[in-house]
């Protein structure tokens, strides 16, 4: 039986007594050589200690909260039957992450700015970077992820081929890389073959990128770029070995609470939150569940096809879209409300608007009547907070409406709608829209909305059942109105009859609200007058 060794820790550079904020194994398990066996955190950085060897776990030398210096027993290891060259050469010596590496620390590397490039992409050109998991200044360990990218089959990590400090960083979340673009300058130690083989190149071009696990794609491809999710994994405070632990395993950071020192989050909390979510029933879970998949079918077995790929903005909104339908109760209450009177008063300013150059569709007074309901209806104007446990009421009005534009769906903001008369709201929708379908809209402009009215009764329709927007809770839809025989108390009258579809958050509004709202709503449409009056 091979002798026992003990991996220790490596140089730290400047940092002394350095925080033990993770210990990754226990006594009885099997290490791989570079396995993390404990993870380490400066002030500055996360830094996690590699098994110097292939073998099993004695003895812990450490525990969670113990601080450490250079040459600290961590644990005293079995080394396998036949143990690799690395570990044989330097059965004491620890691998590495130092933020600041010195030279004479270790023998197989050299100090120096290494360039750690993209590896080998197979059949891969510019791929998107959806992740950037690393700051200029921030220690990384070998093999460390610095960015994920993501073509249409995998998301795969680009991990460093150095340990030392990120000195430069030559990419940003967005933009797109190929194979041998620089990723990064890291001032530090490049793995020994690597820098033997060619300096120049990148130290991981033998070793291919680890692509994720489908869930991972599925994750990252739900949370699109700059949504809540993405930024909550990007931001979470966990180092890396949670980070390779959480996606693999499919899970958001962000929605993962942290127990360790400062809410930092651990492997054990990871584990857990995988755990809950397995045992509550699926549309408890929310993200952590799997959902069952839609058969995949080769189109190309039944006759000749042509593959497109869906557009920027059907790709985002589509994520979002199905977050919304699948994390939000949604119901949808229809009515019809009598815009006969409307439509006379709205032909009878329409001249006027005109000469304003402004074009009086329908859609302004629905505006109008919906700020002036949603002002007594205040559920309709808040969202549930993102733990779930509370209710936000907003003190504003943004009104969002659904705008179709030759690259799909937007839904534009009118800023303080509740401050605006039918012709500034008229206005307000022409101007958005025309933007939108010029594809000019500004990010700010498709932000903070409160309320979302999805018309398509320029169209047509008689009903359909909008998706609530969130996170906010309800959503009207509005068709195309139509003259109908409607009973007044004596005989059948024509009156132009106008189809409401509301859709709410059925955690936040009740039915009974809900139909109210819908009510009033129509109330308002058939008593027009005031509608057109000047708001103050
Ligand atoms: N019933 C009958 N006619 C209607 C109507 C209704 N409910 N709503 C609008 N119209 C009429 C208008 O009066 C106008 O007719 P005139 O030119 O004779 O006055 C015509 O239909 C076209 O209106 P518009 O579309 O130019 O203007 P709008 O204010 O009604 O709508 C906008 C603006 C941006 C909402 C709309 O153009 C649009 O993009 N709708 C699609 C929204 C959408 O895709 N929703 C689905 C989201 S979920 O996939």
């Amino acid at each position: 039986m091979a002798s026992e060794i003990t991996v220790t820790v490596p140089d730290l550079g400047e940092f002394k007594d350095v925080e033990v904020i993770d210990v990754l194994v226990k006594a009885g398990d099997s290490v791989a050589l570079e396995t993390p066996l404990i993870t380490l955190e400066t002030d500055k950085a996360t830094m996690d200690v590699p098994s110097t060897a292939a073998g099993r776990v004695v003895a812990l030398a450490v525990k969670k909260g113990d601080r450490v210096s250079q040459g600290d027993a961590v644990l005293t290891l079995e080394p396998d039957a036949a143990p690799r060259k690395a570990a044989k050469e330097k059965p004491a010596a620890a691998a590495v992450p130092a933020p600041t590496a010195k030279p004479a620390a270790a023998p197989a590397a050299a100090a120096a700015a290494v360039e750690v490039r993209v590896p080998d992409l197979g059949d891969f050109k510019d791929v998107e970077i959806i992740e950037v998991l690393v700051r200029e200044g921030d220690a990384v360990a070998l093999e460390s992820p610095l960015i994920t990218l993501e073509t249409e089959k995998a998301t795969m990590d680009v991990p460093s081929s150095a340990a030392g400090t990120v000195r430069k960083l030559h990419v940003a979340k967005g933009g797109r890389v190929s194979a041998g673009d620089v990723v990064a300058t890291v001032f530090g130690m490049a793995s020994a073959p690597a820098a033997k083989a060619a300096p120049a190149q990148p130290a991981v071009a033998s070793a291919p990128p680890t692509p994720a696990p489908a869930v991972v794609t599925a994750a990252a491809t739900a949370a699109a770029p700059g949504t809540a999710a993405d930024a909550g994994f990007s931001r979470a405070h966990a180092g890396p070995a949670v980070r390779r632990l959480a996606r693999e395993l499919g899970v958001d950071l962000g929605r993962v609470a942290g127990s360790g020192i400062k809410g930092r989050i651990t492997q054990d909390d990871v584990k857990a939150f995988v755990k809950k979510a397995l045992q509550a029933p699926a549309a408890a879970a929310g993200a952590g569940a799997a959902l069952p998949r839609v058969p995949e079918v080769d189109f190309a077995a039944f006759g000749p096809v042509e593959v497109k790929p869906l557009g920027r903005i059907q790709r985002i909104s589509g994520a979002r879209l199905q977050a919304a339908w699948v994390n939000l109760p949604h119901v949808t209450q229809h009515d019809e409300a009598d815009v006969t009177e409307l439509e006379k008063l709205r032909a009878s300013l329409k001249e006027r608007a005109a000469g304003l150059g402004i074009k009086l569709t329908p859609l302004a007074f629905i505006a109008r009547a919906c700020v002036r309901v949603i002002a007594r209806f205040p559920n309709f104007n808040c969202s549930l907070d993102a733990g779930g446990q509370n209710l936000v009421y907003k003190k504003y009005l943004h009104l969002g409406f659904a705008a179709d534009t030759p690259n799909g769906l937007v839904v534009p903001v009118i800023r303080d709608a509740a401050r605006k008369d039918i012709y500034e709201l008229a206005r307000d929708l022409a101007g958005l829209s025309e933007k939108a379908r010029a594809g000019k809209l500004g990010a700010a402009e498709m932000q903070g909305g409160c309320f979302t009215i999805s018309s398509l009764g320029g169209i047509g329709g008689t009903a359909f059942t909008p998706i609530i927007n969130a996170p906010e809770v309800a959503i009207l839809g509005v068709s195309r109105s139509q003259f109908r025989p409607v009973w007044q108390g004596a005989s059948f009258e024509p009156r132009l009859m106008l189809p409401l579809s509301l859709s709410y958050d059925h955690r936040v509004i009740d039915g009974a609200e809900a139909v109210r709202f819908v009510v009033a709503l129509a109330e308002e449409l058939a008593h027009p007058r005031a509608l057109a009056e000047a708001v103050p």
